[in-house]
């Protein structure tokens, strides 16, 4: 069976776009893949953490996967902190990376902009998220087009490794979604909508009040042109909305624009509050059952042991052809 790697970030306010762009795949993926599901704590120290809120949001990454739909009988779900495997052969790929490549990072020159000086996490950040996904042999890797160069790196580490030594590693295929590949900041649609924005009307965090809600989606910048049709060149934040409507109810973009033919933004927003409230009521009741739950750790302790038998026949192999320790 070929296999699936993906992880987030426990760092809260885990959002709609998340939602589209990935935790939606881990659930497909389920039935014709071996899945691993990881909550990338050691990603998360990257920037920094009150320890009691890393934590709680460790808790609610794993709750929310469950919630979502992801199925511990079918898939492993883990903490990246749980398996040394990890940061093991995160230093050992760090030695086989180049400054230059990791300079041109888009996410770090992001993150760094306008400091002197940057945590040395954020700079080798990728090539940890390189080693998650070639610890486990993926095959498959299911993110938000966002992570695109970081999987572009990871392959090329992959095969970098692989051409000047011994053959080690698979080398993956990135996996994005087309419909809500990248959902917008609903404040701000030229940015992607992101868990550390200031303003809490920009997302619509999977755990939301109905009111919140409505209250971002009402509030969503459109423009004044008061048709409904896309462009998301010249509409940015209704087609942004559109996109949404699309990938939750799974009516094509043409459909929709069809449905509201001569009708204005008011309607239009009214139905997507129904629907986003809709799509999120059960994943909001999923979770509040389990995240107090022992069963939540119970999966979380059999998910690290099995993540850890596979990544130990890994580390294994590695450290045989890079001829490190005894044996
Ligand atoms: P943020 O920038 O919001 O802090 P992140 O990219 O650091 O988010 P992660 O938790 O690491 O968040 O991401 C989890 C998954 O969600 C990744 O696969 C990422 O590609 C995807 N993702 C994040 N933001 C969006 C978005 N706006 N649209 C689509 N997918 C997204
Ligand atoms: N960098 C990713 C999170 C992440 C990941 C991974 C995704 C860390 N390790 C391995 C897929 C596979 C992010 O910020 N979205």
């Amino acid at each position: 069976m070929k296999r699936v790697f993906s992880g987030v970030q426990p760092t809260g306010n885990i959002h709609l776009g998340n939602y589209l762009g990935a935790l939606r795949q881990f659930v497909e993926l389920q039935e014709e893949y071996q899945c691993l599901y990881c909550i990338v704590d050691l990603h998360a120290i990257t920037v920094p953490q009150d320890p009691k809120e890393l934590r709680k949001h460790i808790l609610d990454v794993a709750a929310l996967y469950l919630a979502v739909g992801v199925d511990p009988k079918k898939s492993i779900v883990f903490v990246q902190s749980d398996v040394p495997g990890h940061s093991e052969l995160g230093w050992i790929l760090t030695c086989s990376s180049y400054t230059g490549e990791l300079s041109r990072m888009t996410q770090f020159k992001a993150k760094s902009q306008n400091k002197a000086s940057a945590p040395a996490g954020l700079f080798t950040y990728p090539v940890l998220m390189a080693a998650d996904i070639l610890l486990y042999d993926t095959d498959v890797v299911p993110v938000g087009t966002d992570q695109k160069q970081h999987i572009e790196l990871c392959r090329d580490l992959a095969i970098r490794v692989n051409n000047t030594r011994k053959k080690t590693f698979v080398v993956p295929e990135g996996r994005y979604l087309k419909a809500g590949a990248r959902i917008m900041s609903l404040d701000d649609p030229s940015k992607k909508m992101s868990k550390s924005a200031e303003n809490i009307h920009s997302r619509i965090s999977l755990l939301d009040e109905p009111s919140k809600i409505k209250k971002s989606i009402m509030k969503a910048t459109t423009d004044s042109e008061g048709i409904i049709r896309f462009d998301k060149d010249e509409k940015p934040g209704l087609s942004n909305l559109i996109n949404i409507y699309s990938a939750l109810s799974d009516k094509t973009i043409d459909e929709i624009i069809a449905m509201y033919e001569g009708k204005g933004y008011g309607d239009f927003k009214k139905d997507l509050v129904e629907i986003t409230v809709d799509a999120l009521t059960p994943i909001k009741e999923k979770f509040d059952e389990i995240r107090s739950s022992q069963e939540l750790i119970d999966i979380l302790e059999d998910g690290a042991e099995k993540a850890n038998e596979i990544a130990e026949k890994t580390m294994a192999r590695v450290k045989d052809n890079f001829g490190l320790g005894l044996k």
